[in-house]
């Protein structure tokens, strides 16, 4: 029988955003693997604002469908729960999948809005869900791995769904589905200025650090794409849309040297003559794949520092130096890479003299980086340790990651306050520091205006800093 689905990302308040890669995986792998059903894509957030979201006649975008499937993060939670009240609201059957549902899927069913909770990887698990569909919704979900549902009145979950071994074998993204010219249109400029495409070279990351959340859904394990896919990838957008500029997504592209190289190599003999980006660890970097990384076209790397104290990188388990991120970042440098690095305030341990540290690492290394506050994410290390310790603000999830410098952390020394008040300052005199004093001004004037509730401890803290920077411990 036919059926329609529709994969529908909710809309999240951030300054920049990009095609959601999954949702297009997943209606790629759907449209090879199950013809008799039909795949679309909405991304609410090119669809307006907000705001607009509430007032939208959502009905009549959900109408056309029978299956409804809803990915998000956890600060779209509540957007994610009005979607599936309207589609419930019209019979339809609700499917959640992304990290937020798979840290929470009992919280997400107890909704009563949602037909089945998919965990972790999605692919295999949405087609065999698409399979059992009928008019009178999913049948027997006893037997599909990777799912949460409620039975008989209790919540069940099933085994988890084994990995996709070779990905190979996954069709690309369904870019097709996706509005990829009102991304550039809403987010100009994400990381370069020319029309830019996301792409994944990888999924999952083998490293522990507290307060990451890749682990929910790729359990640690990391997979590879073949150089030679992601060339053939490469080509197919560059032949189908005519970009050349391209972002890697993947937690830690350079997890294979080797891999990086040959990408690399391909990319120079077929004259690809494409720019590109991505992220990666300080503990993979490597002065020889940095500069064929430069050569096939890489322009900027991010590194994913966090601290540049010992006792704070230690306590997160990022598994990383101080002295090998200074390493990371010069020979980076060195083969003409442009750095941007993440710093995170408010990990166990964290105190005056560690934010300090990470202003003096980023001045020194003259990184164009403004240190953010951690989230304590569902399904994270960290989230447990705050819980235990009662170091948790009174929140909701929807909460997290929505409005810049606000944390429900705190740490054994530093108050709520002082996480957010040490990360404003952070900033403020970064700016002043790098980009000059009227900035810095400027910057200070914003987060004055911004949290008056903070005022007086911004201002301490900044006097302080500028009296004697060295005694601000
Ligand atoms: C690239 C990326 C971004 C990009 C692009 C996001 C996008 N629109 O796709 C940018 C930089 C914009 C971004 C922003 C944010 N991100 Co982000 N991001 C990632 C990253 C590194 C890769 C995402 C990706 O493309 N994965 C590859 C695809 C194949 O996987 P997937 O999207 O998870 O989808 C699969 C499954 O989840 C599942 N699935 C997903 N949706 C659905 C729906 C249905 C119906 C089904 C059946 C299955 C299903 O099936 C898919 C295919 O297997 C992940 C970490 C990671 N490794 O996953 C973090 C991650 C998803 N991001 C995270 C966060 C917190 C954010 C922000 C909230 C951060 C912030 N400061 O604001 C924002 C949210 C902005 C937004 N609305 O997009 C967290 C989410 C944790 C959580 N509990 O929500 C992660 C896990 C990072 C982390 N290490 O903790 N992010
Ligand atoms: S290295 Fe990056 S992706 Fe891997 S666990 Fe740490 S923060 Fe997460």
């Amino acid at each position: 029988m036919n059926r329609r689905l529709l994969l529908a990302y909710p809309p999240y308040k951030l300054y920049q955003t990009v095609p959601p890669l999954g949702l297009g995986y997943l209606a790629s792998y759907v449209r090879e693997n199950q013809e008799d059903t039909d795949a679309r894509i909405i991304d609410y957030n090119v669809e307006g604002s907000l705001s607009s979201f509430y007032s939208r006649n959502l009905s009549k975008d959900l109408e056309p469908f029978d299956i409804i499937g809803i990915g998000f993060m956890t600060p779209m939670e509540t957007e994610a729960i009005h979607l599936a009240r309207v589609a419930k609201g019209m019979g339809k059957s609700v499917l959640f999948g992304g990290p937020h549902a798979s840290a929470l899927p009992e919280e997400m069913l107890s909704t009563r809005l949602v037909d089945a909770v998919v965990r972790g990887e999605g692919e295999r698990t949405l087609v065999e869900l698409c399979k059992i569909w009928t008019e009178d919704g999913f049948g027997d979900l006893s037997e599909v791995d990777g799912v949460s549902y409620i039975d008989d009145g209790s919540v069940k979950h099933n085994p988890d769904r084994s990995f996709i071994e070779d990905l190979d074998s996954i069709p690309f993204p369904a870019r097709d589905l996706l509005k990829l010219d009102a991304y550039l249109v809403k987010y100009p400029g994400l990381v370069f200025s020319e029309p830019t495409v996301n792409i994944i070279g990888s999924r999952g990351c083998p490293n522990r650090c507290i307060f990451c959340a890749s682990c929910v859904i790729w359990r640690r394990k990391t997979r590879f794409i073949s150089p030679e896919n992601i060339i053939e990838e490469l080509e197919s957008v560059i032949n189908d849309f005519l970009i050349k500029h391209f972002n890697f997504n993947d937690d830690t592209f350079t997890l294979r040297t080797d891999n990086v190289i040959r990408m690399c190599e391909m990319m120079i003999d077929k004259g690809l003559d494409v720019k590109w980006a991505c992220s990666t660890r300080v503990t993979s970097a490597d002065k020889e794949m940095f500069e064929m990384m430069k050569e096939s076209g890489c322009t900027r790397i991010g590194l994913g520092i966090e601290s540049a104290n010992p006792l704070v990188l230690r306590n997160m388990k990022k598994g990383i130096t101080v002295e090998k991120a200074s390493q990371a970042v010069r020979l980076a440098k060195e083969a003409g890479l442009e750095v941007v690095s993440y710093f995170l305030v408010g990990n166990p341990g964290e105190n005056r003299k560690s934010v300090k540290d990470n202003i003096d690492f980023i001045l020194k290394h003259e990184l164009d980086s403004f240190p953010g506050v951690v989230e304590p994410l569902p399904g994270t290390e960290l989230y447990e340790i705050a819980k235990e310790r009662g170091w948790l603000r009174d929140f909701e999830w929807s909460q997290l990651l929505k409005a810049e410098d606000r944390t429900v952390v705190r740490t054994e020394e530093l108050s709520h306050k002082d996480v957010e008040t040490l990360t404003i300052v952070s900033k403020i005199v970064l700016n002043r520091a790098r980009r000059g004093l009227t900035v810095g001004v400027g910057s200070l004037l914003h987060h004055l205006s911004h949290r008056p509730e903070l005022a007086g401890r911004i201002l301490f803290e900044t006097f302080n800093y500028y009296a004697n920077p060295d005694k601000w411990t």
